[in-house]
Formats: C-alpha cells, sequence, structure tokens
C-alpha cells in the first residue's frame, strides 16, 4: 500500500491544527476584544482587491441568499462573509500544512530532528506576520477609529504567540509522522520502522478528536458570549429608548383612510429590523465621548465638533427617510424606513466660513470609506442632516453612532456613517464605491413591490356582492414622490391603486388595489410614476452599476 504523499498529510494537519486555532483567536475576542484575524483579513481584502471582484461577489451573495430563501438579505449576507473569513484563514492554514510538509520530506534526509523544529516555527512567522500587519493596518493605523480592541501591543503580542505556537505544532506533529530516521533513537519519538501506517492513521486520529475538542470548547463558549451580549443589544435600544425618554410618536399620516393591505410589510421598519450594509465584518465602535468631527479643508474656522456641540449650537430636524442599498434588486429587502434627526450640513458649514473657491466636501469614516459632496448640493439642498438619531434614539453602532450624513434621493452608497472628518476642497475624488465602478450620482431608481395577495382577506363589495383581494405594497422614487402606481393582472389594463398618504416626501408610499376575485392562476405586475408623472424605468437592468430597474410581477394559484 502506498503512502499518501506528504503534502496531502500536511493539507490535513494544516485544517487540523488551524480550526482550533481560529476558535481560540475568537474566543480570545469574545472574552477580552482581542483582534478576531479571520474578520480583519476579510475586511482589509474587501478593501483591496478589484471593485469588479467585489461587485461579483456581492451580486452572487444576494442572488443566491434570494434563490435559495435563506432569510433577510443583509443580515445573511453579512453571516455569509464572516463565513468567508474564517474560511480563507483556514485555507491558509491547509495550504501553509501542505507547503511545510512537502518542503520537509523532500529535505526529510537532510535535516536533524533538532533543525526539523525550526521549519514549523518560520512557517507559523510566514503565516503570522503578514495576517498581524494587515490585522494592525485595519484596528490600529492612525485612520481607524474601532476602539473596542484590546490594547495594541498586547493584542499583536497575542497573535504573534499564538501563530508561533501554531506552526511549532505543525512541525512537532510531521516529526510525529515522519521522525528522522538517523536521529531517531535520540529523540522522544518512535523509530522510523515501528511508526506504521496503521500508528500513523491512529495517531491522525487522535489528532483530530484533539483539535475538535478544542474547536468546539472555543467555538462554542465564544458563541455563547456573543450570544449573551447580543441579548444586550435589545437591552442597549431598549435603554437608550429610556435615556432619551423617546416616546413612541404618533405616525404623520396615522388618520390616513387607506388601510395597507394585510400582510404588507410595516410603513415605519422596526430599528432591529433595519438593513444594514458595510464593508466591516463588525459594526465600528466609536467612543462617544472622545469623538470629533473635524471640518478643515478650504474654511475660515476648522472646527473640531464633539456630538454635544452638534446638538447644542444647531437646531434639530427630522425627516422620515426610506434608505436603500444600490444592490437592492427589484422587490429586495435592502430597503427600510426610519426616522432621522439631525443638524442641517448647511448650518456647520456657515459656521465654518466655506471659502471661494470651494467644490466640494470629502467626507471621511471612521472605517476608511468616504464620500464627495457637491458643495452646491449642500447650497439647495436643506435636507443634508448630519444624523446623531433614529427612531428617537442615539444612532446604533451598526448605523453609524454618532454621526451620519443623509442626501436625500441618493442610494445609501453616498450615505457615509461614522462620520469623522469633512475637508472642503476645491478638487473632486471618486467616492469609496464609485472608485469600485458604481454610479457617481447614484440617485434612486423608482421601484415599485408587491408585498402580498391576500387572498385569505378576501371580503364581498358592499355594493355588488363581488369578491375583492387585497393587493398591496410600496413604491418609491427617492425623494422626487410618487403619483401613480397601477396593477396589472394578467394581461388585463392597467388598474390605478390607491395610495396612502406617505410618512414624507422622501419615504415609500403604501398602494393598495382591491382587485375583482377571479379563480385560477395569476400573474400580478405593478408599475407606478413619480410624483412628475415620469413612469417607472420598464426594462429590466441589474443592480451595478446604477440600481435595479424593471417591473415587479407575483405568480399565484387562487
Ligand atoms: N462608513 C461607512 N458608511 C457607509 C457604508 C460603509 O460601508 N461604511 N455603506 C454605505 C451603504 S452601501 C449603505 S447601503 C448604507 C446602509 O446604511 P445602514 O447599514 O445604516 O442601513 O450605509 C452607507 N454608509
Ligand atoms: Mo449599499
Amino acid at each position: 500500500m502506498r503512502r499518501s504523499p506528504a503534502f496531502l498529510t500536511g493539507a490535513l494537519v494544516g485544517g487540523l491544527l488551524t480550526a482550533p486555532l481560529i476558535a481560540l483567536l475568537y474566543l480570545a475576542d469574545r472574552l477580552g476584544d482581542f483582534p478576531f484575524v479571520p474578520y480583519t483579513l476579510f475586511d482589509w481584502l474587501g478593501r483591496v482587491l478589484p471593485g469588479d471582484v467585489i461587485t461579483r461577489v456581492i451580486e452572487g451573495m444576494v442572488s443566491a441568499i434570494r434563490a435559495l430563501n435563506l432569510g433577510e438579505t443583509s443580515g445573511t449576507a453579512k453571516t455569509i462573509e464572516n463565513g468567508m473569513g474564517i474560511l480563507a484563514l483556514l485555507a491558509i492554514g491547509i495550504a501553509a500544512g501542505a507547503v511545510l510538509f512537502a518542503v520537509l520530506h523532500a529535505l526529510d534526509r537532510r535535516l536533524t530532528e533538532h533543525a526539523r523544529s525550526v521549519p514549523g516555527l518560520i512557517t507559523g512567522a510566514l503565516v503570522g506576520l503578514p495576517l498581524i500587519l494587515i490585522t494592525r493596518h485595519m484596528l490600529y493605523s492612525p485612520g481607524a477609529a474601532f476602539t473596542a480592541a484590546a490594547p495594541e501591543v498586547l493584542a499583536l503580542a497575542w497573535l504573534a504567540v499564538a501563530f508561533l505556537v501554531w506552526g511549532a505544532a505543525l512541525g512537532r506533529v510531521y516529526n510525529r509522522l515522519y521522525p528522522a530516521p538517523d536521529h531517531a533513537s535520540i529523540g522522544p519519538t518512535l523509530p522510523e520502522a515501528s511508526v506504521t501506517r496503521l500508528d500513523r492513521r491512529r495517531f491522525l486520529i487522535r489528532l483530530g478528536g484533539a483539535t475538535a475538542a478544542i474547536t468546539v470548547a472555543g467555538a462554542g463558549v465564544g458563541r455563547l458570549i456573543a450570544y449573551l451580549e447580543a441579548q444586550d443589544l435589545q437591552a442597549t435600544i431598549e435603554a437608550r429608548r429610556r435615556a432619551a425618554e423617546a416616546m413612541p410618536t404618533g405616525l404623520p399620516n396615522s388618520g390616513d383612510p387607506v388601510e395597507p393591505a394585510p400582510g404588507t410589510r410595516p410603513e415605519y421598519t422596526p430599528l432591529e429590523d433595519h438593513y444594514r450594509i458595510d464593508i466591516n465584518s463588525r459594526p465600528v465602535e466609536i467612543d462617544g465621548n472622545a469623538w470629533r468631527l473635524q471640518i478643515h479643508g478650504l474654511v475660515d474656522h476648522p472646527q473640531a465638533l464633539a456630538l454635544d456641540d452638534l446638538i447644542a449650537r444647531y437646531e434639530a430636524h427630522d425627516q422620515y427617510v426610506t434608505l436603500a442599498c444600490i444592490s437592492n434588486p427589484i422587490a429586495g429587502d435592502l430597503i427600510s424606513t426610519t426616522r432621522w434627526t439631525g443638524v442641517r450640513l448647511h448650518d456647520v458649514l456657515a459656521d465654518a466660513g466655506v471659502q471661494p473657491g470651494a467644490a466640494y466636501l470629502r467626507v471621511r469614516s471612521a472605517d476608511g470609506f468616504h464620500e464627495t459632496v457637491d458643495l452646491a448640493l449642500v447650497d439647495e439642498e436643506p435636507r443634508l442632516l448630519l444624523t446623531y438619531q433614529w427612531d428617537g434614539i442615539p444612532l446604533l453602532p451598526q448605523h453609524g453612532y454618532p454621526l451620519r450624513l443623509y442626501i436625500p434621493d441618493r442610494y445609501g452608497m453616498k450615505q457615509p456613517k461614522w462620520i469623522t472628518e469633512i475637508e472642503v476642497t476645491a478638487e473632486y475624488e471618486e467616492g469609496y464605491w464609485v472608485v469600485r465602478g458604481w454610479d457617481a450620482v447614484a440617485q434612486m431608481r423608482a421601484t415599485s413591490v408587491i408585498d402580498v395577495v391576500a387572498a385569505d382577506s378576501a371580503y364581498p363589495d358592499p355594493a355588488t356582492g363581488q369578491m375583492l383581494v387585497p393587493i398591496g405594497g410600496i413604491a418609491h422614487a427617492g425623494a422626487r414622490g410618487i403619483s401613480k402606481v397601477e396593477v396589472r393582472v394578467d394581461d388585463g389594463p392597467w388598474a390605478e391603486a390607491r395610495l396612502r398618504a406617505p410618512l414624507s416626501e422622501t419615504t415609500w408610499v403604501i398602494w393598495r388595489y382591491d382587485w375583482p376575485f377571479a379563480p385560477g392562476e395569476h400573474t400580478f405586475t405593478v408599475r407606478c410614476a413619480e410624483g412628475d408623472g415620469t413612469p417607472q424605468i420598464t426594462e429590466r437592468r441589474p443592480t451595478a452599476p446604477s440600481g435595479a430597474t424593471g417591473l415587479h410581477s407575483v405568480s399565484r394559484s387562487l
């Protein structure tokens, strides 16, 4: 019987040893906020890989989540991304094991037992060093304002130890599986002759058992801590609500006679259900007390504003807003509505004294995200808000605490969270996603969606006795408003739906059409027109680069 090649055994051992390494990194992260290398690696890759690669990954992921019905898109996507980070580190470990074993096997006859402990340590260093540098760059470079991390020296030392021990273990396992022939009697390992194939297999099984136990224990305890912390988030929302004395305010359109069809999505998205999209495996956590908004560049009075300064010095404005991601497919769930509270960017800039010649704002965020805003837009659009509250409470970490920018009529990609800096400049600079091939303006597309064909809620028309089935959903066109929604059944005529008054001119509109029921299999299609009558684009286009277009249809057997 032939032995499997050393590199294959190395790949196996690499995998077996990297799994517990990842579990222990995770445990340390949950216990003491030590860096979780799979996430820093993934986030770094997301920033350096070419934009079209990233765009394809995002599109593939969003369509897979929808096709397989995996649940809410943004949360599921984040889970998959987190998994990809873990798989990436696992793959690195497997590759490193394969290479180490292949190299040692080639040198086998020439290395003494003692010399053979060195390559394992070298492997640990070669794999660990770049990952440590990436982690340092992501978490501890001057621009990075992630504060929820262990002290730098301690964190990097822990990673160095972890990777060296991991590398040394790789080397040890190699020695156990392939003892040096000439020095076998000196070392603690068995003479080669006695290391039978059976013994090797038994050893690998024992190793697998031990590493599996560490992996499960480490990951399990880590998960438990994460679970306990997640419960804290709900508590955080509640505590913030109490602290802000945020009374549930009545919605401005509560008296509207058009009742949503039963099963239509909530008109006002519960805060915990608002979609979340950003380039970070974990939400950026900023210390709100230490945080300052820097305003500099072509201004007479550079500013460093604390959150309290913004709140105390400027008038607060509320705006009900429907935010959507440019990656939202037709009828996707990357769209939500809440109440944004903040101060006018225009007012804040006036105090900084914008100098002649200035034309743009470069807005920078703690996570390296950035966007450019036209100063002309700031002058003509009073609704640009430096936002510090959603739903009446301070922004949650995942939604941009302490400060984010609202720009009406634009997709989310133009609206930075976790803002730290506004530079007033004369030169245009492409924003984070614009550099990566997405639309430079990113004006929201008009869209209309059927949420429900509420056959269960059919009722007889009081006048004629004809059964009516409520059909309902949303229509949205950024800040341009919706003047008309129409529904077509099969190839019939377009019938006008009733529109509920929206929460504001910048939110979606809930529509409803009560369809005269006819049994059978039917296809329902919806379309809308913008405030000024401009019809929704019917041509099917993908999300990249400018936002999806096309009509939404659903088929039902009734
Ligand atoms: N700093 C920062 N801001 C960001 C992003 C980001 O990755 N980093 N993503 C943008 C994108 S693509 C979208 S769709 C919105 C989503 O905001 P939300 O997660 O609060 O819903 O945030 C925008 N602002
Ligand atoms: Mo987005």
